[in-house]
């Protein structure tokens, strides 16, 4: 049986084409005269509820938005600034939406994180043309939670999102309201989603300039924002503090952590609350994860603390541990980090500074609680199946598809442009018309998912929140457990240079014959370079039929355009 079309991949040897001198593409570090540092909290939408479900409308827009003083950076966003508003729900709440897309371009809004009908992920199918409105609606079904939701159209997710669209999903229930923790929105329980841009001598947004770009990492910036603000200032009473820290980056990788090495306490992962708080001074977080942490703040009245991504710590770990910054490709051994480093995590920098000097909010809390939730585990012996995932990148030509991961070669000052990075899962990069995995709905399975490249690579599954079994890293030392804050629910895990890890799920989502469900690497340039794949979770009745038709080619899913 040919389910992967292997052929569709052609590795041709190198041809050269100038594309001008080098130095027109070197790019400069500009003064940060700083418009604002105040952080801002994204305002919550209030929903409108009809005949009991709440219905929650916003608008896709260009925006403006001033970073840097006197000048007006063009941005694309959900409502009327960079960025989007905050969604809110309870866990069983029956959710509409009414999003309309007022770009000049098509879009999609997929819910990362949340279990729902494929149809309505807004994933690559779910496609939003101007002028449009899109009505996906569902039951909310899982637990208490820090979602989020960003574009993700086949090709274009790393562009739309660099340039502002992303929002928060937040998921109540009656843990996240009986746990003695701070919850009051935008006082003691704050969003923060991290990201990096990097902005012309006008202000304006750099996506993929050549010359300068990292040629496999993705897009990175050396300006962080947070909330959409530059290394802004929050002001803090002097009581426990709940931060919800997204990696909204599309490419860039932090270890964050305060200075002086406070410590801090994750209570959550992707998919809610963890067993037991974990202390922590250091915690790394990839693009699209998210973790809840606690800080307690009692004792620090006066005080303002720095909040930053030691990077350059991280990365030097890494090269005791045997990756290196440069140097050759060590076969069967740990691989090299160049590929992914850029000048930012050669350094340890600031993310954001937190004041403590507010006047304390009615509901304080001033103790870390001792217990959060009970998490049941996926058992190995319980998985159906293994699937093997294998994440590569080589260089060579794709024709038919959009190319970012150009390779340059600058000789005499002259750039050259010769083959492209290929960005493949199991061999194949995303074809629209091809169904890679079929999986019977309420199956527990194990992915073994293997990063056989240099560079990092966050793998993000749609739809299901999943556990990870273990972790192996290339040098043969063999399986190791999670971390103590790794063993909640995950959407999207991180992968070393020559990892392997193991996940386990049950998918119990939504079956459906027609519209399948998305796995890719959450480094936006990589999935949008074709490192993604489809799965169809189907009823087990109906399974035998799908793969027959898979087979003779007879099931391609269409896309759905939506209608006002
Ligand atoms: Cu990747």
């Amino acid at each position: 049986m040919k389910r992967r079309d292997f052929i569709k991949t052609s590795i041709l040897s190198s041809s050269v084409l100038v594309l001008g001198r080098s130095d027109k593409y070197s790019y400069k570090f500009i003064h940060p005269d700083y418009a604002d540092r105040s952080f801002i909290v994204p305002p919550l939408i209030e929903p409108i509820i009809v005949n009991g479900k709440r219905i929650f409308k916003f608008s896709i827009n260009h925006n403006t938005t001033e970073i840097f003083k006197g000048k007006l950076t063009c941005v694309l966003g959900y409502g009327d600034s960079l960025l989007g508003p905050t969604i809110r729900v309870d866990n069983m709440d029956n959710v509409g939406f009414e999003i309309t897309n007022y770009l000049s371009v098509n879009t999609t809004v997929h819910f990362h994180g949340l279990h729902l009908p494929a149809k309505e992920d807004g994933g690559p199918y779910q496609i939003i043309p101007p002028n449009k409105t899109w009505k996906p609606s569902w039951r909310i079904n899982q637990i208490a939670s820090t979602q989020w939701y960003h574009p993700h159209l086949e090709g274009y997710t790393g562009e739309q999102v660099y340039k502002g669209m992303a929002g928060f999903f937040l998921i109540d229930d009656e843990t996240s309201r009986f746990l003695d923790i701070p919850k009051t929105y935008g006082v003691d329980d704050l969003p923060v989603v991290i990201q990096d841009r990097r902005f012309d001598e006008k202000a304006q947004l750099l996506y993929l300039n050549k010359g300068d770009f990292d040629k496999s990492g993705g897009m990175k910036g050396y300006t962080i924002l947070v909330n959409g603000k530059p290394v802004p200032i929050l002001n803090v009473p002097a009581q426990v503090i709940r931060l919800r820290i997204l990696n909204g980056s599309n490419a860039r990788i932090y270890n964050l952590g305060f200075e002086g090495d406070i410590q801090f306490y994750q209570i959550a992962s992707d998919g809610g609350f963890l067993e037991k708080p974990v202390s922590l001074t250091r915690l790394l977080l990839g693009p699209a994860e998210r973790v809840e942490i606690l800080i307690d703040l009692s004792n620090s009245k006066n005080t303002i603390l720095r909040f930053k991504s030691f990077s350059a710590e991280y990365y030097d770990k890494q090269k005791l541990n045997g990756h290196q910054f440069g140097g050759p490709f060590k076969v069967g051994g740990t691989g090299r980090l160049s590929d992914s480093v850029d000048r930012l995590d050669k350094v340890n920098f600031d993310v954001m500074s937190i004041y403590v000097n507010k006047s304390t909010s009615t509901n304080v809390v001033r103790k870390i609680p001792n217990k959060l939730t009970e998490i049941v585990r996926l058992k190995e012996s319980d998985a159906i199946k293994t699937r093997n995932f294998g994440l590569t990148v080589m260089s060579g030509f794709k024709i038919n598809r959009r190319v970012f991961t150009s390779m340059f070669k600058v000789i005499n000052g002259i750039v050259l442009e010769g083959e492209h990075m290929l960005h493949l899962i199991n061999g194949v990069q995303m074809d629209m018309n091809v169904i890679n995995e079929v999986v019977k709905k309420g199956d527990i399975e194990i992915w073994r998912i293997t990063n056989g490249a240099h560079t990092t690579h966050p793998f993000h599954i749609h739809g299901i929140q999943f556990q990870i079994l273990d972790r192996e890293q290339g040098d043969g030392s063999g399986p190791t457990s999670p971390n103590e804050n790794e063993r909640g629910w995950k959407d999207t895990v991180l992968l070393m240079p020559e990892e392997t890890v193991r996940i386990i799920a049950k998918f119990d989502h939504y079956a459906d014959t027609q519209y399948p469900y998305m796995y890719h690497c959450h480094i936006l340039e990589h999935e949008d370079a074709g490192m993604m794949g489809q799965f169809l979770v189907v009823n087990p009745e109906d399974f035998d039929t799908v793969m027959t038709d898979i087979d003779n080619n007879k099931r391609i899913p269409l896309k759905s355009f939506c209608k006002i």
